[in-house]
């Protein structure tokens, strides 16, 4: 397959000024007539003719402007239809094809999910639905007649308003759906089925009246009252936050179970994995919670960064994507608590972008070559071109980064825009030179920053040395210097933060913390007026997405776990300090030393848990140790993924008998019987409370079972009891077997809850793991076209169970690729981001590396692949 390059992009040479289609469904036989005013592009090359992509439909006739044309008239490929003869003027065409929903597994395009017909058209599935110009700076008005049959699809909906709607002989009925704003044909979107439906509505700041409407399987609509509260809260906040109302009278989500991506943004029509909507205190947990409370916002703010504006090209993936996370990132932060929702993003990144930028499919935000872009809906793409709009705001302040959104949005709207775009608005409203900032976006890797510190008493000056590089990436050896905004502070003797004044500035405000910017390799800040030997604090709020190296110690580590003002640099002690106990624990028992028991951090956390003036939900995550994998790819090289599982073990461990009664307290402090509410506060407290189980289970000894037994039958809501499971699921106990059984009682019937039973268990460190994801992957309730269920055991196994996956004799991998094989044919975009999860490979030793290059080579060579599969297969061992 041929990679297509940033380099060559090129505008469309015809436009489409309306589309009107005419859809009769049927299962295996859907046709759809599509009605087309097309002309030349004023803005490109004359005299090219139309060419129109397509493929996976039968084509049934073509016409231009009412002349139906002979086979001869036009070239037909597997992946387009080429009208020779037209090379100018302004046409009608109409093109009838038909394709098969019932049978279209990949999930893009128009299938069937549960029955329901829906759509998939992100990134390019408008072209398995009819012929057509389907890139994204192709922007059209829309017009969609549905017609099916009433009783198995009462419910017809599409973008925009309903115009009309009727009914028709032989038990069928139609509805037509106008949706005025012009869009590219990855926001287009059809849905037809059976579904219950829950209303509401929102009046917008200047008092248009939207009818909202939530569409889930019959039964399941007591599910769906957090997803509308939180459509509601993101209609305002997108007002109040950043001047954004919605643009039509109708705003539809639909939820179904089958679904490759978490959610989709079609205009006034979003699309969701139902696992994003439906939420229950019994069925769902706070994260459950809180993700649809995200994934509402995120997918609700496209309507304007990705709708409105859009991309020119996929390349700008991340000028949508980037942008929006940012914005919903910004919403749950006013929502919930700041601090915690940056540590847990700070956590994300770490888990999955810094290992992405580290390893073979590391690519900069904004990629400069594809074969297939389904592959670049990235950790990379979404959550590092989040950063780089955070980096952003940081260097050109607030109200220049408000005033610049308002230009973007204004300039752009109805266009489909660029990265470049972006930063011309943010330059013109800051009067900023950004051509170095704009590296972010070209330059692929994590930056390491070293930094070291040097107190001065006699003129009492404090010197900072920063120093900046980044590691080659595949495809780009020679890495530049990053426009990076770090920001700090010096914390004085008695845990308070000093005045800072930087030598050479004549404003003398002694602020407390700032953000300084590097731009060059290596930099030195002098600060001055620093009366004793200071406590460094970098990188405040995670200010920019770097690895940091700094002089200091065990010392400083524990001094800031106590006193850092800053929630974000405060956390990252202890996980600092945690890490390099880790890395030392894991060389002791190499070399079959007596590991230390980490007495001193310890400490730390007995103070974290003992003061109350921390926040629940922060000092749970105080608690929590780096995981295997982020201590792996700490490590950097030849790592025995047994001997980091040992070495986590027995500090998680020796915590757990050091602050045994502790645990034990609070935990018994935090149980509350206070009806259950997914509100932050009450979902801090339950985090703090499950991680004291959860640490305190390190101990495996039979209390810790019996509480989380106990735990497990008493639970009155889904957080608990699946924090009770993930305790049992390490454990080789009787109280095991009885929780999951019992579980899976419960969940019978209903598929996110089996997913629940799945990936516990498929997370389950014991031994016998492996042979048990065998096992449950020829369960009756598996099924290898229900992506949800495919993620929850296969995906939680190699991405979420490092010890079992990066087994030695290589059985994890090839279990891996097996699993890939068989799912390719079926579902290409699920295969190829399974197969992702490999990704870190080369940080593992000899023996390991090994196998995993000849699971992907077997893959490679066992048959033919999909063209995602084969782009992932190729990148990860080239
Ligand atoms: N639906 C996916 C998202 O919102 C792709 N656009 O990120
Ligand atoms: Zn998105």
């Amino acid at each position: 397959p041929q990679p297509i390059r940033l380099e060559d992009y090129t505008p469309p040479a015809w436009l489409v000024e309306s589309v009107h289609l005419d859809v009769a469904l049927a299962p295996s036989r859907t046709r759809v007539r599509a009605t087309m005013r097309v002309l030349p592009n004023p803005d490109a090359a004359a005299g090219t003719p139309l060419t129109l992509d397509g493929e996976r439909m039968t084509l049934l006739l073509v016409s231009v402007d009412g002349a139906k044309l002979d086979a001869g008239a036009y070239d037909l490929t597997d992946s387009s239809l080429v009208l020779p003869h037209l090379t100018e003027g302004t046409h009608e065409i109409v093109i009838e094809t038909e394709c098969d929903p019932q049978a279209n597994t990949s999930l893009t395009g128009l299938y069937q999910s549960n029955g329901v017909y829906c759509t998939q058209c992100e990134a390019e599935g408008f072209r398995r639905i009819t012929y057509f110009p389907d890139r994204p700076d192709v922007l059209a008005v829309y017009t969609v007649r549905l017609e099916g049959d009433a009783a198995a699809c009462p419910v017809l909906l599409a973008n925009g308003n309903c115009v009309e709607s009727g009914t028709l002989e032989g038990g069928r009925h139609f509805a037509v759906w106008h949706d005025p704003h012009p869009k590219p044909s990855y926001l287009f979107a059809m849905v037809a089925g059976d579904l219950a439906h829950v209303s509401d509505s929102f009046t917008t700041r200047s008092g248009r009246e939207v009818a909202l409407g939530i569409y889930v399987e019959h039964g399941k609509e007591d599910r769906t009252a957090y997803a509308m509260d939180a459509l509601k809260r993101s209609m305002k906040w997108d007002e109040d936050a950043f001047g954004r109302e919605y643009d039509l009278d109708v705003f539809n989500i639909v939820a179904v179970s089958d679904f490759n991506m978490g959610a989709m943004e079609n205009k006034g029509l979003n699309v969701f994995n139902d696992k994003y909507i439906l939420v229950r205190p019994d069925t769902a947990t706070d994260v459950d919670f809180a993700n649809v409370e995200a994934i509402i916002a995120h997918e609700y703010f496209h309507n304007w960064s990705g709708n409105r504006v859009t991309c020119r090209d996929w390349f700008q993936l991340c000028l949508k994507e980037g942008l929006t996370v940012f914005r919903d990132q910004e919403f749950t932060s006013d929502m919930r608590s700041r601090p915690v929702k940056r540590i847990a993003d700070v956590k994300t990144l770490r888990a999955h972008q810094f290992p992405e930028d580290a390893g073979p499919l590391a690519h900069p935000v904004r990629p400069t070559s594809y074969i297939e872009i389904n592959n670049f809906y990235t950790a990379t793409v979404y959550e590092k071109g989040a950063e780089v709009v955070r980096m952003l705001k940081a260097i050109v302040g607030e109200d220049a980064f408000c005033a610049g959104m308002d230009i973007y949005f204004s300039r752009n709207d109805g266009r489909a825009a660029t990265v470049e775009d972006f930063l011309d608005a943010m330059a013109e409203a800051s009067g900023r030179d950004l051509s170095q900032f704009k590296r972010w976006y070209d330059q692929a890797g994590t930056p390491d920053l070293v930094v070291s510190g040097r107190y001065s008493p006699l003129d009492e000056t404090y010197e900072l040395t920063v120093a900046q590089s980044t590691a080659p990436t595949p495809g780009q050896s020679q890495k530049a210097p990053l426009h990076i905004p770090l920001t700090m502070g010096l914390i004085g003797t008695d845990g308070e933060d000093l005045g800072l004044y930087l030598a050479g500035e004549t404003s003398e405000d002694g602020a407390t913390e700032r953000t300084l910017e590097l731009t060059q390799h290596e930099q030195v800040f002098t600060f001055e007026k620093v009366p004793s030997p200071p406590v460094l604090s970098l990188l405040r709020g995670f200010s920019a997405p770097v690895k940091l190296t700094t002089n200091g110690g065990e010392k400083d580590w524990l001094f800031r776990m106590a006193h850092d003002s800053d929630p974000c640099a405060r956390w990252e002690a202890g996980q600092t300090y945690a890490r390099e106990l880790l890395v030392a624990v894991t060389r002791a028992i190499a070399a079959g030393e007596k590991p230390r028991r980490g007495t001193r951090y310890a400490d730390a956390l007995r103070n974290v848990l003992t003061d109350d003036s921390l926040e629940p939900a922060f000092a749970a995550m105080m608690l929590d140790l780096p995981g295997e994998a982020e201590l792996a790819q700490h490590i950097g090289q030849d790592v025995d993924a047994d001997a980091v599982h040992a070495a986590r073990s027995h500090l998680h461990k020796a915590v757990a008998d050091q602050l045994g009664d502790l645990l034990l307290d609070r935990y018994a402090q935090l149980q509350s019987n206070a009806a259950y509410s997914p509100d932050a506060d009450q979902a801090g407290r339950r985090a703090l409370k499950n991680a004291c189980l959860r640490v305190y289970a390190g101990l495996g000894n039979e209390n810790a079972a019996r509480l989380a037994a106990t735990q497990f039958a008493s639970a009155n809501n889904m957080t608990d009891t699946e924090a009770a499971l993930a305790t049992l699921t390490h454990m080789a106990r009787d109280e095991r077997q009885a929780a999951f059984d019992s579980f899976y009682e419960r969940a019978s019937g209903d598929p996110l809850l089996l997913d629940k039973w799945f990936s516990l268990q498929a997370m389950s460190s014991r031994e016998d793991t492996l042979a048990r994801a065998m096992e449950l992957a020829k369960h009756k309730d598996f099924s290898l076209t229900r992506p949800n269920t495919v993620r929850a055991l296969v995906g939680v196994f190699a991405g979420a169970n490092p010890v079992r996956f990066h087994a030695a004799d290589g059985s994890g991998y090839r279990f891996l690729t097996a699993f890939v094989r068989e799912l390719d044919p079926i579902n290409p975009q699920v295969a190829a981001r399974l197969l992702g999860t490999l990704k870190t490979w080369r940080v593992y030793d000899a023996p390991r590396r090994d196998a995993a290059r000849q699971a992907v080579s077997d893959l490679l060579s066992a048959g033919k692949l999909s063209e995602d599969t084969y782009e992932i297969a190729t990148r990860m061992i080239a």
